[in-house]
């Protein structure tokens, strides 16, 4: 049977390029700051931000953590989003590691408004803990991949800063959101004190997210990298693919999007689904059953060949990558209509 995966674009596979490269990349002892690859590769990660400096890391999440763990202190309070991933998917990462309290504020498709956030941010008293850091998400992935403008960041940063906290953008999908706008990614980055981005999810590396910041914001988050464990070694084997990620796999993004709002419209035809369309701006479509669990629906689905995920009881998300075709749509949208049917 034929597999239509839509559970995620991280189960993308490299491409021929990346396994060629990897095979031939040139490497060293990382840990030692002596890996060539690696090094060319967060310096390209660096320079499409538009910061100084990169780090390789193993996954977004550890990107993501890292980055709490160098910009805050044991009791401080990170104001998030409140469906954002470093809370809702990181496995209680913020108390484990950085000890730091989350604040959140109720979003609108993922995006705060400022006047909640100023809201959000208390003054100097001994009774709160003080507020630290503002972790912003673009693209917003429980909010369907909803894409947060320059103007929005940059006000949302701008009232964080006024009060002295440093902001942190988890980019996992920054170039689907800055394809979607025909933006430069470093507009997106410019107001935050760090970002991270994810190789291994559209741009379909098979492992990496870099964290990028000022060079000594970086040099900082590589001594908290190695404090859990992220010191690798020759890790070239892995940024070799990283690179051939963000030499070509950037640009294609564009028709992962096209095939998102193909199946949005698919979906949309039939009264058995529920789907906000304003929010299917890239690679991700959320979608609400009218009728039966979307438990046991995926279960259905699995069955046929098409897998997709439960992100909540009437709730399943599908997300498009360079695996899946316009037929591949086709075919998966006939099959959900066909197994939603069987709910009557
Ligand atoms: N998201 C994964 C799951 O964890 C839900 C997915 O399938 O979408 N930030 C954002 C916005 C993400 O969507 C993800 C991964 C991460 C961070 C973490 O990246 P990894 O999985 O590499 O730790």
């Amino acid at each position: 049977m034929r597999i239509i995966d839509l559970r995620s674009d991280t189960v993308t596979v490299p491409t021929p390029a990346m396994r060629e490269a990897m095979a031939r990349a040139e490497v060293g002892d990382d840990v030692y700051g002596e890996d060539p690859t690696v090094i060319r590769l967060e310096e390209m990660a660096a320079a499409r931000m538009g910061k100084e400096a990169g780090l390789l890391c193993v996954s977004g999440t550890m990107a993501n953590q890292v980055a709490v763990m160098t910009h805050t202190r044991r009791g401080d309070e990170v104001i998030l989003e409140e469906e954002a991933h470093i809370y809702y998917y990181e496995a209680g990462a913020l108390a484990v590691l950085s000890g730091v309290q989350p604040r959140l504020v109720k979003g609108q498709r993922g995006m705060m408004d400022p006047d909640d956030l100023a809201r959000a941010i208390r003054p100097s008293n001994i009774h709160y803990p003080p507020p630290r850091l503002l972790c912003l998400e673009n693209t917003h992935n429980r909010a369907g991949g909803t894409v947060m403008t320059p103007a929005l960041t940059r006000v949302l940063a701008d009232v964080a800063h006024e009060r002295g906290l440093a902001v942190h953008l988890d980019g996992a999908r920054i170039f689907n959101a800055a394809v979607h706008l025909g933006c430069d990614p470093r507009e997106l980055a410019a107001p935050a004190d760090s970002v991270m981005f994810c190789l291994s999810k559209g741009l379909a590396a098979p492992v990496g997210s870099v964290l990028c910041g000022s060079r000594e914001f970086i040099e900082r988050a590589r001594r908290n990298r190695k404090i859990v464990g992220g010191g690798m070694r020759q890790a070239g084997v892995i940024a070799a693919a990283g690179v051939v990620a963000l030499e070509t796999m950037v640009d294609r993004l564009a028709e992962d999007h096209a095939h998102a709002r193909l199946l949005a419209d698919l979906l949309s035809e039939d009264p058995l689904f529920r789907v906000d369309r304003e929010t299917v701006q890239t690679n991700i479509v959320l979608c609400w059953l009218t009728r039966g669990d979307a438990f046991a629906y995926v279960r259905r689905l699995a069955a046929r060949g098409v897998k997709v995920n439960a992100t909540g009881p009437d709730r399943i998300r599908l997300v498009t990558h360079k695996d899946v075709a316009r037929a591949d749509i086709e075919e998966a949208a006939a099959i959900m209509k066909e197994e939603a049917g069987r709910f009557a």
